[in-house]
């Protein structure tokens, strides 16, 4: 991880949106997971407010966020060690948030990728949450003082936007009070695509429930996706250059290196000359090897949803702990009054 003179401090969230996919797993939550071993302070967030930028029904919010807690704890996240909470829990999110409202500029959110392909053709209809989600972003990082963010290769404008952010609220206020954070992509698996078409990420929102794998799918339901995932006829190359127009392919190779902790050089080593037919049922197998004993653990977590919301009280109070000087710090800064 580069120099700071801040702290290293590691902060990330994922939205209660909907199941949580393999992409999330590979790409964040397991990245979430080493950070969290390697020592170094980290909090993790469920980002319920950024959720809310599309229609969520409150039940099932309710629901998905449990999910998502019992997920991250079923990965491997101890909330002795890790600091896990629902964003809504602690206010000074949404407060800084506004303020950053307040620095961000237009066209620094005009820029933004995430808010054209979510909103496609109509952006009119879209909600003001949605158009201001990097904004919140910033704050989320920010208010921890976060000096490092792991994220999957779809949320690195957004962390580059933070760090826009941070130092413009520096300049403004001849200040050094914010870090500028670094997102931090690495691994086989930064942006795991749709196993119906490689041109397009894995999502939980995608209309289509064949186009990912759910950590809470039952092994005979990732045998069936894996299967009718989308290939070729040809059969695997050796080496990952001929992989450069084969979308599809490539992405179930960098799925099994992320899975077995491989690179994919040794992965396409392994399998060269393989058909699909003899490639796909040997992911399966690796694929319900790994992620079985997660579903199980989050499906024995889920039976007492009273002990999660215990855990995500408990890591708001800490988070809110460290977050409210800081809000109450930047307050001052931007010459608010506080006195009560
Ligand atoms: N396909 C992916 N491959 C690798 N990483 C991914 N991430 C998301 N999709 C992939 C990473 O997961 C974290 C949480 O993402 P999020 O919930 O904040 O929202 P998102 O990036 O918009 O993810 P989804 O699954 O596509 O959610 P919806 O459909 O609700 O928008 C981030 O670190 C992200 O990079």
């Amino acid at each position: 991880m580069g120099e700071t003179s801040f702290t290293p401090r590691v902060f990330s969230g994922i939205q209660p949106s909907g199941n949580l996919t393999l992409g999330n797993y590979l790409g964040a939550v397991k990245r979430f997971v080493e950070m969290q071993n390697s020592g170094i302070e980290t909090i993790y967030c469920m980002v319920d407010l950024h959720a809310i930028t599309v229609w969520q029904d409150p039940d099932t919010l309710r629901h998905n966020t449990r999910e998502l807690a019992a997920a991250y704890i079923a990965c491997g996240l101890d909330p002795k060690k890790s600091i896990l909470f629902n964003q809504s829990q602690v206010p000074a999110h949404a407060e800084l948030g506004w303020l950053f409202n307040c620095v961000a500029r237009l066209g620094w959110m005009n820029r933004m990728t995430q808010f054209k392909d979510k909103a496609g053709k109509n952006a009119e209809k879209m909600s003001l949450g949605l158009y201001a989600y990097p904004s919140l972003m910033a704050a989320d990082i920010l208010i921890y003082h976060a000096t490092h963010v792991p994220v999957g290769e779809d949320q690195k404008q957004h962390v580059e936007l933070t760090r826009d952010i941070a130092a413009k609220f520096n300049h403004d206020f001849k200040t050094d009070f914010f870090p500028e954070p670094e997102p931090i992509i690495d691994g086989a698996a930064t942006r795991v695509m749709s196993l119906r078409d490689g041109s397009k990420k894995m999502s939980k929102s995608d209309p289509s429930d064949m186009s990912r794998i759910n950590m809470t799918d039952d092994a005979d339901t990732i045998a069936k996706k894996i299967r009718k995932a989308k290939t070729d006829p040809e059969a695997l190359p050796d080496n990952l250059d001929d992989l450069k127009d084969r979308p599809e392919a490539r992405n179930l190779v960098n799925i099994r290196a992320a899975l077995t902790g491989q690179t994919p050089e040794q992965v396409i080593a392994e399998v060269a000359g393989q058909q699909f037919g003899t490639f796909k049922p040997d992911l399966v197998e690796i694929a319900v090897s790994h992620l079985a004993p997660i579903t199980d653990e989050m499906n024995r977590l889920m039976a007492d949803v009273g002990e999660i919301d215990r855990v995500l009280g408990d890591g708001a109070n800490r988070a809110a702990e460290i977050a409210e000087p800081i809000l109450a710090k930047t307050y001052d800064i931007a010459g608010m009054i506080r006195s009560r």
